[in-house]
């Protein structure tokens, strides 16, 4: 398994020299973050941000994220031309040495919250989610807007999104991903590119959204759509695990093969539809961290790994989820984990 760490480029707090000093880190996860969803990224700006990467002595072998549009999810008349963008976006990251790509394919919101900083006992803070809060917001039928919402969006282009996706449904957004793949996987196949697609966070849909990325029985439909090793998960435990239903390492034993990332973070249950993050430690959330390193080992997951959201410590500011300390505990965390796993099971 390879570690590795977030970074959102230059305007990132949080540097490469940062980075390359957390022990045992192999690269960065980045993008391109200067080009709207849908839009072809450059060769010059691809190979400028492996170059960055490089000079620290730090890989970039994966992408988080290239972005769906919206136009493609919904699969109307303008997804045509950006499905062949994106693809052309994965052959040209394939050609610079990436090896894996995630992505999703959330309509409209990405991670929903209902709270940034939420007040931990030990005064740290961090995210949290709690679904009546999330509720009464509702776009549709509130004025109010959550934390941390696109605010490139205005309430009624918001809005008007909303309706397009409850007229769509469940259904016809599993076609449209079942287009989107049969078009992307064989051009991933052949530049080496792993697909990795990220689980819907939270798991469960919200305000008639249709979301699909979110239990066992749906990635199972989703994997067999193409039924090939290039079309696979992210594996973010933190998204899934928000669902108590959701039995982490079986899912990890079943998709041996089929996982070629995974965000390993820990969550804790505080009611039904309620959660918060907290430090990525078993005994910090609700999900037991050990079982699913051995998981990944004994399912000879040889991926990447990378701690996820982390919360704000020693009083740092920074982006939301994405500060450097908790994650680099994290990470050193998840480092021992691995470590004693292999060791314990030669
Ligand atoms: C999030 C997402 O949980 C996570 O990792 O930070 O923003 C994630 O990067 C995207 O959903 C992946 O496309
Ligand atoms: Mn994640």
């Amino acid at each position: 398994m390879k570690m590795t760490f977030r970074w959102y480029g230059d305007n990132d707090p949080v540097t490469l020299d940062h980075i390359r000093q957390i022990p045992e880190m192999t690269g960065i996860v980045s993008a391109i973050y200067n080009v709207p969803a849908g839009g072809v990224w450059s060769r010059e700006s691809i190979a400028e941000l492996k170059k960055k990467a490089n000079d620290k002595g730090l890989e970039f072998e994966v992408v988080e994220s290239v972005p769906v549009p919206e136009d493609i999810k919904l699969g109307n008349e303008k997804a045509p031309q950006l499905i062949e963008n994106y693809c052309e976006n994965v052959r040209r990251l394939g050609e610079a040495g990436v090896k894996c790509i995630c992505y999703n394919f959330m309509p409209v919101f990405d991670w929903l919250r209902s709270e940034l900083e939420h007040a931990h006992t030990d005064g740290s803070n961090g995210l949290a989610y709690d679904e009546e809060t999330v509720l009464a917001m509702n776009p549709l039928t509130s004025e109010l807007s959550l934390p941390g919402w696109d605010e490139s969006y205005t309430k009624e282009q918001l809005k008007d999104l909303l309706k397009q996706y409850e007229e769509l449904g469940e259904e016809k957004l599993w076609e449209n991903v079942k287009t989107f793949l049969e078009a992307v996987i064989p051009v991933a196949e052949e530049a080496g590119v792993k697909m990795a697609i990220h689980p819907d966070d939270p798991p469960w849909g919200i305000f008639g959204l249709p979301r699909i990325i979110t239990n066992e029985e749906n990635l199972d439909r989703f994997l067999k759509l193409v039924d090939s090793p290039a079309n696979g998960l992210t594996f973010c435990t933190g998204s899934l695990g928000a669902d108590p239903k959701n039995d982490l390492v079986k899912m990890i034993r079943k998709y041996e093969g089929r996982i070629h990332f995974a965000h390993l973070r820990n969550i804790r249950h505080t009611g039904p539809r309620q959660f918060m993050e907290t430090g990525h430690p078993s005994d910090c959330g609700s999900l037991d961290m050990y079982e699913i390193v051995k998981a990944l080992h004994d399912s000879k997951f040889d991926g990447y790994v990378r701690p996820d959201h982390g919360r704000m410590i020693w009083g740092e500011k920074g982006r939301y989820g994405y500060g450097l300390f908790d994650r680099a505990l994290g990470a050193t965390y998840l480092t021992g984990l691995i470590e004693a796993v292999e060791k314990s099971s030669k």
